[in-house]
């Protein structure tokens, strides 16, 4: 197969891409402890993958309160910033781009992962199904406090510490974590929110606090470096919502206010789409739409010739090939990743998946 359009630049925001295969946001749950500190393993792990046109890093926690997976990388401190500067110049030494996703998880946390081992924090005092990753195993999400409303401009306020930090460490922009259940997510849907005062309710104030993050972090780094991540369908983390269309749909419309560079969709995380549009939130959106979630080369290259995206990204592809974009351009069979590997752990798995020419 041809790949002519999965192969030809096009801009993003104030970047330009040379390509359209993007490297998705993936946990791998790799950073040095105590610190949550950006390694020498993880420079290595991020250079091999700088064939992909952008990359977007890991989720990386804001802030202390934002962290609810053991061994992921922060954001928020000095440590941290002097790691993720020698990954960026890694990466931008190999001539590609790199965005930070910025994390606060919400209720996908426990108290033993917090400051103070306090309860973790979400719109609504309602527990998720399931058990999070901590230092002591596997344990039962708490029901989280409820965010008073003058603290929702302390939210607002470590997600522009971060992309202050972020430029810092010298990445290109950044990319808020909106999606897959995690604390703007849980602001965004019924399920998880059930708040009664200008945050919660309507549709115009459940997106209300997306908005004042978007505003914030776009000044900091200047709106055509920040993208969004949203995940309208997605049931992972407990998350519902009953009904994504007008929500998603307003939500779009609003982003258009402030030019971002790219709406990055998770479009088949879920098991079920419950008919969900995504292509009326393509429509409407003014700026770069990066479709995610199950594409393959053949069917990336069908969405951007049927206008349907702008780029994709891939996640466990490029986990077990690093230099996935040449393979597909040689149509070269891709390696399968192994899923025991993903989360912890040191360099198996991690940075020993070959290249072709290896
Ligand atoms: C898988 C395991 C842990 C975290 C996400 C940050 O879904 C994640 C994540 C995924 O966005």
């Amino acid at each position: 197969m041809n790949y002519q359009q999965l192969f030809s630049p096009s801009p993003l925001g104030d970047h330009q891409l040379n390509h359209r295969i993007v490297m998705a946001p993936l946990t791998r749950s790799r950073s040095a402890q105590p610190g949550d500190i950006p390694q020498d393993i993880n420079v290595e792990y991020y250079a091999q993958r700088a064939s992909a046109a952008l990359i977007i890093s890991e989720a990386t926690q804001i802030s202390p309160q934002g962290k609810g997976y053991a061994f992921t990388p922060g954001i928020h401190s000095d440590e941290q910033i002097a790691g993720w500067r020698k990954i960026t110049d890694a990466v931008h030494n190999k001539g590609s781009l790199m965005f930070l996703q910025l994390w606060h998880v919400g209720r996908i946390s426990h108290s033993s992962l917090q400051p103070d081992a306090s309860l973790p924090v979400a719109p609504s005092a309602i527990a998720a199904d399931g058990q999070a990753f901590t230092y002591e195993g596997m344990l039962d999400f708490e029901i989280p406090r409820a965010l008073e409303t003058s603290e929702l401009a302390s939210i607002v306020e470590q997600h522009r510490q971060a992309a202050i930090n972020a430029k810092l460490a010298g990445f290109d922009g950044v990319e808020i974590h909106a999606a897959n259940g995690y604390l703007l997510d849980q602001f965004l849907k019924n399920g998880s929110n059930h708040r009664t005062d200008n945050y919660g309710g309507s549709i115009e104030n459940r997106v209300r606090l997306v908005l004042e993050v978007v505003a914030a972090v776009s000044e900091v780094m200047g709106s055509g470096k920040v993208g969004i991540r949203i995940s309208p369908t997605g049931r992972f983390n407990s998350m519902s919502e009953s009904d994504p269309q007008p929500l998603f749909n307003y939500l779009v419309e609003q982003l258009n206010a402030y030019n971002l560079a790219y709406l990055h969709v998770v479009e088949n995380f879920a098991e079920s789409d419950d008919g969900f549009d995504f292509g009326q939130l393509r429509d409407k959106f003014n700026a770069a739409y990066m479709a995610n979630g199950g594409y393959n080369a053949g069917s990336a290259e069908k969405s951007l010739v049927d206008g349907r995206s702008d780029f994709v990204s891939f996640g466990s592809d490029f986990i077990a090939n690093p230099d996935l974009p040449e393979r597909i351009k040689q149509g070269i069979a891709l390696s399968e990743p192994d899923s025991s590997s993903f989360y912890g752990g040191h360099s198996e798995g991690y940075t020993d998946y070959p290249t072709m020419s290896a």
